[in-house]
């Protein structure tokens, strides 16, 4: 049975009052509820909807649906393992699965980034880094170096660590206090500059950006940093890519000052930037690495945290007696039986289906396409790397918002998801895609943009 005959036995409710006990996330609830988007089943690239449509996947989800949908060795593996183990504890116990997982994503990381510690989500991986980070220096002997530093328009969750790193205003401006953070200025370009790929070195888009932690340190000290935290390039804030030699010139700086470089890879790991991780691609590796998402295909919510083995190995030396806790973190799911069981699958999935070679493939015709935008209606900027793209929309007067959320409520009558957030729109296709949807995915939107008002 399809997704479309289900629907037809039994149409899912989508009156007010049923809908009201969901305090949806990241929704505008009153607008969801007034005019509901139900989605009921995905296969391929192609999701289906309660009124009974088929929707091209232009952001793989939530960037994490690189293989696309409704993959039977995922469903089975996952049917397997509930049936067999379907959890065990997470802490003093352990299970086969977590390390076949472990192992296998390993094999994906930089040279020397080699023990990995697992989580639920991207948010929790990015807090989980930066207690690692801290408490690193602490086993070193330097409990002093606590401060964390993260960057303007960054993105690293919602919890607590990463809002205070992250730089997204909106996320940030009604929480409070959060813990102490200081942010290097964003990296995305004036409007109007179109770059393809990389924007170039040359000017105050180059290595200047990354020199401005050195004002950082000559205000605090490096002797209380514990940790710089950036995305290789940001996916929330609307696709910022870093110009050439910033990324190198912030670990040049992080080695010479003994500070952690941590890359939050929850979107660029696995594949979206045409390499397994944004590392990889960039050619720079940082001491700690976040990955989530595309680790199951977005299957089972799982994340983690990579680190450089002698970072591990400072907390078994330091970890007293041998039946004593090295770090005293975890969550209940860390390793979740079901979600390693995804894991293992999608793992496998990408490499069977060559998804860093096909995204490498189609990149150049994606930013072709995207680029092909240049010039149409209320579009002030486009950036792109691998199968990413950000596209700025021209503000109306006072309501920067308003007119990315036309424009995706637009895509989505016409059978496009896209994504929309501040004043950006966003795509990441899925890695299965094929040019001609591509073609049509922009196609929609330069008829969307002239469309709208
Ligand atoms: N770090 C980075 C770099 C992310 O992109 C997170 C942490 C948090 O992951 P969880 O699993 O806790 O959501 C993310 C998540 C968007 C969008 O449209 C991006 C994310 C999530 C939802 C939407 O840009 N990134
Ligand atoms: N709150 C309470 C009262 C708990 O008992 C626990 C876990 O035992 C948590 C929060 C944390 O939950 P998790 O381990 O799923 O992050």
């Amino acid at each position: 049975m399809n997704a479309n005959e289900q629907w037809l036995l039994s149409p899912p409710r989508t009156d007010a009052a049923w809908l009201a006990a969901h305090w949806m996330p990241f929704t505008g609830n009153r607008e969801f509820k007034a005019s509901p988007r139900l989605i009921v089943g995905g296969q391929g690239a192609y999701y289906s909807t309660h009124d009974g449509r088929r929707v091209f996947d232009g952001l793989s989800g939530l960037w994490c649906s690189g293989l696309g949908h409704g993959l039977p060795e995922i469903a089975e593996a996952i049917g397997r393992q509930a049936a067999a183990l379907d959890y065990s504890p997470a802490f003093q116990f352990g299970h086969p699965l977590s390390f076949e997982l472990a192992n296998l994503i390993v094999e994906r990381m930089p040279a020397g980034l080699n023990r990995v510690f697992f989580t639920d989500s991207g948010s929790e991986a990015a807090d989980t880094a930066l207690k690692i980070a801290r408490a690193y220096w602490r086993a070193r002997g330097q409990a002093g170096k606590t401060r964390l530093v993260g960057r303007a328009k960054g993105y690293h969750g919602v919890n607590y660590g990463g809002v205070s790193v992250g730089g997204m205003v909106a996320n940030r401006k009604t929480f409070g206090q959060g813990i102490e953070a200081d942010h290097l200025p964003h990296t995305q370009p004036p409007a109007g500059s179109f770059h393809r790929g990389m924007p170039p070195a040359a000017g105050a888009h180059g290595t200047a950006l990354a020199d401005e932690l050195l004002a950082l340190i000559q205000l605090h000290d490096a002797s209380n940093i514990a940790a710089v935290i950036v995305e290789p390039f940001s996916g929330s804030a609307g696709v910022v890519i870093p110009p050439v030699g910033y990324l190198q010139r912030l670990r040049e700086i992080c080695t010479q000052h003994d500070i952690l470089l941590i890359f939050d890879e929850v979107i660029t790991g696995f594949g979206r930037a045409a390499a397994w991780t944004g590392a990889e691609a960039f050619g720079v590796t940082p001491d700690i690495l976040t990955f989530a998402k595309q680790v199951t295909n977005g299957v089972q919510p799982l994340g983690g945290v990579v680190v450089r083995q002698d970072i591990h190995d400072l907390f078994m030396d330091q970890g007293g007696p041998d039946y004593m806790l090295e770090f005293p973190h975890g969550y209940t799911y860390s390793a979740h039986p079901v979600a390693c069981a995804a894991g293992i699958t999608a793992m496998k999935l990408l490499a069977r289906e060559n998804a860093v070679q096909r995204v490498h493939e189609l990149a150049p015709h994606f930013e072709a396409a995207v680029h092909g935008l240049k010039g149409a209606r209320h579009i002030t900027d486009i950036r792109n790397y691998g199968l990413a793209a950000g596209f700025t929309i021209d503000a109306r007067p006072g309501e920067p918002a308003r007119r990315p959320y036309e424009i995706g409520m637009a895509m989505y009558r016409k059978g496009f998801y896209v994504r929309y957030g501040g004043d950006t729109i966003q795509l990441a296709p899925p890695f299965i895609s094929t040019t001609a949807e591509i073609d049509r995915l922009v196609a929609a939107l330069g008829e969307t943009l002239q469309e709208t008002a």
